[in-house]
């Protein structure tokens, strides 16, 4: 066929400029003169979308002439942000999309692309990472299909209101979204509750099946993914519910209306809201739903995909390879054995051999909270049949263990996928390491500890299962769309290639001694962080000075992330100056950014703590010029695509172990950014690629926290050793930063001094001194522009490519598809 029609779908100004005058007419039903901003970004996007679809659909047509490995990642988030500007850059027509704008009376691109609504479909850095996983895919012309929920309302929009955190309604789709497809000929059924029965089939073997006591049905809405300057464009499928017609239909003939809608609402909630990740208590029933729904859905889809084309269920390991992001999708280990042995009547041995060799599953936390457990009731009556799959997995897993450790019932307890201790519960952590093929963490200190703390019985069990990949981010739009400045910078001097070739940066290296280019380097820092201030400006009416540090800390919002520890040395650094201590301090503004869990407590508190010193220290003369105090509101990807590249300093100071990897890290370094860090996560190996002469580290290790626990921390010895840090406690304790409420900041204080759960107090000391050093090298411009730029040549490992390529190469052991449109 012949997908190249350019006619239609030519890339040229003016084929953009005629395709968009056609949607405003006949898609949206507008005249040109009347049309408003948003019109002209719906046109503009499905002018875009129109040549997407030729190298979609020629993805489609080669992967059903020619089938070969596709990656199935299933993700019960992706961040994706806008897309608008991200298509037009892997189409590159950025240009010429700003040249049909002008016929419009429209000046700039960016007017039309600040109209877009951004999908908050995650909540941070795990829902992310798939989106940038997902573009590398496309880009490295991998066939891809990300799998996930298409979420009503995604995460809540943030207002600050009396400095607190409040939650808005996400209403992403209120004004149309241009980027996907619904396909509601290729829904899929899913089933929840009931019970299990035997029978004797017609070959007169016993066999069980499921008996659902309710349905719904998964509506699929794809999205393009297309790579950066290839023909391939994968897709994203997100799955919407729907109520399923035919109780419907039974309930309307007998007269129970009323009863009939109810079904239809509750089996409609199902992909209604996106919940936190951070292990609070909320809605567990409807997740555990919201899971299986999705997972169902898209094992479903794949096995399709295979009957769709002639090919064989036994080859189901050949043709998908089918990735966990986290456990959030682990229940894919018993939905496959049961399409398999209940629908397909395919033996046990046979059905297992496909599901392990099929699946892999990404660890993204060491935190216990976060490790997904299911009540033992709520999941038996909400999946019964996967109940009894899962028991026959542990009990042959069991015996395995029996054989190799004899008489040892502990380890048994210990590994068994059904946690026996106390109240009953599923593990999936458990169960996603029994059913993949191989286990990942997502830096090489995190899957170091994933080996050594969380599983060590599985991975010497396993030894080959486990295994590391270090995150990664997208260049594209984390450098070449987020920061134009530094990208024509980079054209300019060391070519192009470095967008789909991070590692080329490290020509920037041959530049690190030239005094002009470091000034160079420094004058578009300079004008990247003049945008942001005057957005800092129009959007909080804090007015700050491009000139002066931007320390920035922009990240979900959790204790194990200590914006607390940041916010007391910022205490620090006002009493300096209070006191006229503040000699070769740099001038600073500290920006903050994140949203906190809706139910996370201490979250909201930290939230106002920023806010309350945010009040006092921009309010008083004798901060002037020296250090301002900025919380952005509503953080999320577009913001993120502002900050990062306007930012000087990024603030990485977890305490050591907490944060599996990190990917804000990355995108900082990339964009220029120094970073003040602990030895935690990816942080470990960008102070390693970047040079520890580039890097101000500080903090304890993880061994050291493990020996202050060991012994019984006291966050009190190291207050009493501290007197200025008992100062700053003082002051907050007196309400000075709460308009004299010495209440309002007593569960925090209470926290810190009491039992200091995340080490803050232990790491004060050496975080300030990292942070004089910051101070220090900030006074010599040249020396500070240099290791900015070594930061930049030194960061192209982290690119998702390389990532994504270590996926194909080491666990999934998939190559790239080639598609042509030419005719
Ligand atoms: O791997 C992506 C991302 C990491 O960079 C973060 O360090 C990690 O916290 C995050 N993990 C999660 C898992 N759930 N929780 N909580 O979001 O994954």
């Amino acid at each position: 066929g012949c997908y190249n029609d350019p006619e239609r779908a030519g890339l040229d100004a003016k084929s953009v400029f005629d395709g968009m005058t056609e949607h405003l007419f006949f898609t949206l039903g507008k005249l040109a003169p009347t049309a408003s901003r948003h019109d002209l970004y719906m046109a503009l996007s499905y002018a875009v979308r129109d040549r997407l679809m030729m190298r979609y659909l020629a993805t489609t047509e080669a992967m059903r002439a020619h089938p070969q490995k596709s990656v199935a990642y299933l993700s019960a988030e992706f961040l994706i942000g806008p897309q608008l500007n991200n298509n037009l850059l892997n189409l590159g027509i950025q240009q010429e999309a700003e040249a049909a704008l002008r016929n419009f009376g429209i000046e700039s691109l960016q007017q039309i692309l600040d109209v877009e609504e951004e999908p908050g479909l995650g909540n941070g850095g795990l829902g992310r990472l798939a989106a940038c996983y997902m573009e590398s895919l496309a880009s490295l012309k991998i066939p891809a299909t990300g799998y996930g929920i298409r979420y009503e309302f995604g995460i809540f929009d943030q207002l600050i209101r009396d400095g607190w955190q409040v939650e808005i309604t996400d209403k992403w789709l209120k004004g149309g979204w241009p980027w996907e497809l619904p396909q509601p000929d290729e829904a899929c059924f899913v089933g929840f509750g009931g019970r299990t029965e035997s029978y004797i089939d017609d070959k007169g073997s016993y066999r069980s099946r499921w008996i659902p006591a309710e349905h719904a049905i998964g509506i699929p809405h794809d999205v393009p993914v297309l790579g950066y300057r290839v023909n391939i464009c994968d897709r994203l499928r997100l799955w919407r519910a729907d109520a399923t017609e035919s109780f419907d239909f039974y309930a309307f003939n007998i007269g129970d209306y009323y009863g009939a809608v109810e079904e239809k609402v509750g089996s409609e909630t199902l992909s209604k809201v996106l919940y936190p990740n951070d292990g609070t208590d909320e809605g567990r029933r409807l997740r555990l739903k919201q899971q299986h729904f999705f997972v169902s859905c898209s094992l479903q889809d794949m096995l399709r995909s295979l009957d769709n084309r002639g090919l064989p269920v036994e080859d189901f390991p050949k043709y998908w390879t089918v990735q966990l992001n986290d456990t959030h999708p682990a229940i894919a280990v018993a939905e496959l054995m049961r399409l398999l042995i209940d629908d397909r009547h395919m033996d046990w041995d046979k059905a297992w051999d496909i599901t392990s060799r099929s699946v892999a599953y990404t660890n993204h936390t060491l935190l216990p909270e976060a490790l997904e457990k299911w009540d033992l009731n709520l999941f038996s009556s909400l999946l019964p049949r996967h109940l009894e799959l899962i028991y026959e997995i542990n009990r042959r897993f069991l015996q395995q263990l029996r054989l190799r450790y004899p008489g040892n019932d502990a380890i048994q307890r210990k590994l068994s996928i059904i946690d026996e201790d106390g109240s009953k519960a599923v593990r999936m952590a458990h169960l996603a390491t029994i059913g993949a093929h191989h286990v990942n963490g997502v830096a090489a200190l995190h899957s170091d500890l994933v080996k050594t703390d969380l599983l060590p019985e599985f991975a010497e069990l396993w030894p080959e299962k486990f295994t590391n990949v270090t995150n990664g981010v997208t260049p594209r739009r984390w450098v070449a769309l987020a920061n134009p400045e530094l990208s024509t910078l980079l054209n300019e001097h060391i070519g192009e290639d470095w967008i789909s070739n991070m590692e080329n940066l490290r020509k920037l290296e041959e530049r690190q001694n030239d005094q002009g280019f470091l000034e160079h380097w420094g004058n578009t820092k300079l004008s990247v962080k003049r945008k942001l201030a005057s957005y800092i400006h129009r959007n909080t009416g804090v007015l700050v000075d491009p000139s002066t540090l931007f320390d920035v800390q922009v990240k979900r919002i959790h204790e194990y992330k200590r914006q607390h520890l940041n916010v007391l040395q910022v205490i620090t650094q006002y009493l300096r100056i209070k006191n006229g201590q503040a000699d070769g301090m740099a001038p600073r503004t500290v920006i903050f950014g994140g949203k906190a869990a809706p139910g996370y407590y201490m979250a909201k508190l930290i939230i106002r703590f920023i806010n309350g010193i945010a009040e006092t220290v921009n309010a008083d003369p004798d901060m002037d010029g020296r250090l301002r105090v900025v919380f952005l509101p509503d953080y999320n990807v577009k913001l993120g695509e502002q900050v990062y590249p306007a930012s000087d300093l990024s603030e990485q100071i977890s305490t050591a172990g907490k944060e599996a990897s990190g990917t804000g890290n990355m995108k900082f370094a990339m964009n220029g950014a120094l970073t003040i860090g602990t030895l935690d996560g990816a942080n470990v190996e960008i102070r390693e690629l970047v040079g520890a002469e580039n890097f101000f580290l500080f903090g304890k290790t993880v061994e050291e926290i493990n020996d202050l626990k060991r012994s019984g921390y006291n966050p009190g010895a190291f207050i009493n050793a501290m007197p200025e840090l008992q100062e700053a406690l003082r002051l907050i304790e007196m309400g000075h930063f709460s308009n004299g409420d010495s209440e309002l900041f007593r569960p925090l204080l209470d926290n810190l001094t009491g039992h200091d759960p995340f080490f803050v107090m232990a790491d004060f000391a050496d975080y300030l001194r990292a942070q004089e050093a910051v101070s220090l090298a900030w006074t010599d411009r040249m020396h500070w522009n240099r290791m900015s730029l070594l930061n930049t040549a030194r960061t192209g490992f982290f690119s998702s490519d390389r990532s994504i390529g270590e996926y194909c190469e080491n666990i999934w052991n998939v190559g790239p598809l080639n598609v042509d449109i030419t005719c």
